[in-house]
């Protein structure tokens, strides 16, 4: 036994714990005997070993806490252990009694392997239950201690860690990436003062403004209970029920109806706290504040009849858009912007800031930016981390605090709660990644998989024999904002401007560019010409009619109805006029990154001319875009040059809708025009807007895929580039979409 312990060290990390070291006391500082009376070492603990350490750690640490690596695994050049690290001979067989006979119950490498796989999985979250997550920084633009003491926005350049997970509400975890939804953005900073979640949507505004009704409207919007469909998505009756008799999701309704809810990429989606915040300074001073991430990649969404066809394609597609571009180097970054208000402010405006359907127009408060976000390295365990993280809007910092919106308080209560089923207990906190990069001291204690050792008698405070340790930080610590009330009952109700349900979906529906108006249509009449019960679509009409009238038309006409009378309101004030906001539209931030990371499709076939494939892809590579020669199978294609050229993908496995734009080459159409994927992959490149660069008879495809190179008004196609230029093909790439082609329904 001595010997194995001495001479084989299987796990370094844990060297022998028998033998020679247990029995003297190693040498250094940390191993040296407690002399604090309060931590009520015994005399037995001096005797240490490697295993058990001296019994004395540097006072005050809690290596819970310490960086991922101390839980980061690595298996190079070891050998198979079980988990009590018995190294394993044989992980093929099953112990039996003789080679056809019966398993010994005695064989515990199996037992044990089994029991553990038996109880891999966990509950996935009852929302948000799909979702990538990824680390990275914050970096404040500047000092802004004088807005808040919060420690992120301590210095100018100083940086906080960060873990963001982003998600989809409705579908399992196993669902597609890109369903109608609101999309979650969820940030982690690990401050200098412990954990401050930012728990946020990618849409600025909520379904509902009270928090008793959210397990109604998710019970709603998941799929129906008696059949379980349908899955990640919310055209279904039982959401559009709930919807028609909730009028305050007008708002909402129009967010996730428009290009929001399915967005090109996780990097190119806002990301908002939603409720009003209050931030406060050292001197107790307190402002309201609204939190906004901006894309620095630009907002961009998919249409709709390319998510649906991406579902099947890539149901991942957002999971390895952000990993891929992290691994790529391309890290993305978003802008913290915030709107900064005082309570008078607030009382002036027409809405009420405690109400989650309602923003704050930028016209009315302008963002102030206060520093940037940047995702530059991708989990090292999707489970460990990505599904362990547990986010909880309850977890802020000195110098952050919650404004009384009924929804925010009631989230306060429901995310700690959730994790302890979700993650079997109430230490949570002790999962590396949700460990703070701060010391934990307190008295709480014990519960499944504790993995703190506290030491001591002392689990109580005050207490003196502990020293009084660990103490009240007093005004270091997190104080609430003293907010003043006047007495009032204790009632269940609204504040009055909380029935005011239709001026914001009108302010967002009048601030779209005409594209985009298009699109809620559309999004209003395929989900409810889902809907099979009429009353329920109806209900919904009414309630457009609030909203739009010429909105509410055109969706009728799309469900072969007439518009009804406008459901009863329940506000008896004047409904608030907004000016339109032009931030509010998708197309008003394209973003600063050009084509960096745009997927490019250059279609190639036999005959094709591949001096001009090489200068085309090279020249898209250096400007950042991803080329990818895409042709009927895999392998060789001989270039009219005779030169070779590597398939990267097929038509079939890499359809059109896995590219920002295409490029036909001089050459390459006839050897493509037998192929219907190579017909369909134009055709989708086409109706889905995307720019399109034909060289010489590449031209061919278009003609044999019926596009008309002219838009339906006759005038020249801006997308649509015959015989253009790279440079030209690259500007329209990074406009990312011509819009001017739709026509409804598709030409093409
Ligand atoms: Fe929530 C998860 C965002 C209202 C209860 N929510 C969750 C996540 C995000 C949001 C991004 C996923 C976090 C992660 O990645 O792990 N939720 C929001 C926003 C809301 C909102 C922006 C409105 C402004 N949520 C809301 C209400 C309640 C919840 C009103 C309950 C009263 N949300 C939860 C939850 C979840 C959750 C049940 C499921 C898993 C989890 O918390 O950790 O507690």
């Amino acid at each position: 036994e001595k010997q194995l312990a001495a001479d084989m060290p299987f796990n370094p990390n844990k060297p022998g714990e028998y033998g020679d070291a247990s029995r003297t006391p190693a040498e250094g500082d940390h191993h040296q005997p407690s002399t604090h009376a309060a931590t009520g070492s015994t005399s037995s603990e001096i005797v240490s070993s490697d295993k058990v350490g001296s019994g004395t750690p540097p006072q005050g640490e809690n290596p819970t806490v310490a960086p991922l690596d101390r839980v980061r695994v690595d298996p190079a050049d070891r050998h198979l252990t079980t988990n009590q690290g018995v190294p394993v001979a044989d992980n093929q067989h099953s112990l039996k009694i003789g080679l056809r006979g019966p398993t010994a119950m005695e064989d515990f490498i199996l037992r044990e392997k089994i029991t553990h796989f038996d109880h891999e999985r966990i509950p996935e979250r009852v929302v948000h239950a799909r979702g990538s997550a990824a680390h990275g920084f914050f970096e404040a633009y500047d000092d802004f201690s004088s807005l808040t003491r919060a420690a992120p926005f301590a210095a100018k350049g100083k940086q906080t860690p960060v873990f963001v997970r982003f998600s989809t509400v409705a579908g399992e975890r196993g669902s597609t990436d890109v369903a109608r939804d609101v999309r979650g953005f969820a940030v982690k900073f690990y401050t200098d003062e412990g954990n401050w979640d930012l728990v946020g949507n990618n849409i600025p505004v909520f379904f509902i403004q009270d928090a008793m009704k959210f397990p109604d409207l998710v019970h709603a919007a998941k799929p129906e209970p008696h059949h379980a469909m349908p899955q990640a998505a919310t055209a279904h009756d039982t959401f559009w029920d709930f919807a028609g008799l909730s009028p305050e999701i007008a708002h909402m309704l129009m967010w996730v109806m428009s290009d929001r809810a399915i967005p090109r990429s996780y990097r190119t989606m806002q990301g908002f706290g939603v409720h009003t915040f209050r931030m406060i300074n050292a001197q107790g001073e307190s402002r309201f504040v609204k939190f906004h991430w901006t894309p620095l990649q630009g907002t961009h969404s998919l249409v709709w009849d390319e998510a649906v066809r991406i579902s099947g394609a890539d149901p991942d597609f957002h999971r390895r858009d952000l990993w891929e571009a992290i691994e790529s180097g391309n890290f993305p970054e978003w802008e913290l912007g915030l709107q900064i208000f005082t309570e008078e402010q607030a009382a002036s405006f027409p809405f009420d800031i405690l109400d989650a359907t309602k923003l704050v127009p930028e016209e009315l408060v302008p963002l102030t930016p206060v520093g940037r976000l940047v995702l530059n390295r991708n989990p090292d365990n999707f489970f460990a981390e990505t599904e362990q993280v547990a986010f909880c809007t309850a977890h802020i910092v000195p110098g952050i605090d919650f404004s009384n919106d009924p929804l925010l308080q009631g989230r306060n209560h429901s995310y700690l709660d959730t994790q302890i089923t979700r993650l079997g207990g109430p230490n949570f906190h002790e999962i590396p990644i949700n460990s703070p990069v701060v010391q934990i001291q307190n008295n709480q204690r014990d519960g499944f998989h504790r993995q703190a050792i506290a030491r001591g008698r002392v689990n109580y405070e005050p207490n003196s024999l502990g020293g009084g340790c660990p103490f009240q930080a007093g005004k270091r610590g997190f104080t609430s904002f003293p907010e003043r009330f006047t007495t009032e009952d204790k009632v269940r109700g609204n504040p009055e401007l909380f029935a005011e349900h239709y001026g914001q979906a009108r302010l967002f529906y009048n601030s779209q560019t005409p594209a985009e108006q298009a699109h809620i249509a559309n999004a209003f009449r395929f989900e409810l010409t889902r809907v099979q019960t009429p009353m329920v679509r109806q209900r919904i009409l009414a309630l457009l009619a609030n909203v739009d009238d010429a909105l509410a038309a055109k969706v009728a006409e799309g469900l072969g109805m007439d518009v009804p009378e406008p459901l009863p309101r329940d506000y008896q004030g004047e409904v608030p006029e907004y000016a339109p906001s032009p931030a509010l539209s998708l197309l008003s931030r394209p973003g600063e990154t050009g084509v960096r990371t745009r997927r490019v499709a250059i279609l190639v076939a036999p005959g094709v001319d591949g001096t001009q494939v090489g200068k085309l892809y090279a020249g898209l590579l250096k400007s950042g875009a991803v080329p990818r020669l895409v042709g009927n199978m895999l392998g060789k294609v001989k270039a009219a040059d005779g030169a070779a050229l590597d398939v990267e993908i097929s038509l079939e496995a890499g359809p059109s809708v896995m590219y920002d734009g295409m490029i036909v080459p001089d050459g390459a159409a006839d050897g493509l025009a037998r192929n219907a994927h190579a017909i369909d992959f134009v055709r989708e490149q086409y109706r889905h807007c995307k720019p399109i660069l034909v060289l010489g008879s590449g031209a061919d495809l278009l003609s044999k895929a019926m596009i008309p190179t002219a838009l339906p008004d006759g005038s020249p196609d801006p997308a649509l580039l015959v015989d253009g230029k790279l440079d030209a093909f690259e500007a329209a790439l990074a406009g990312h979409r011509a819009f001017v082609r739709e026509t409804d329904p598709p030409m093409v």
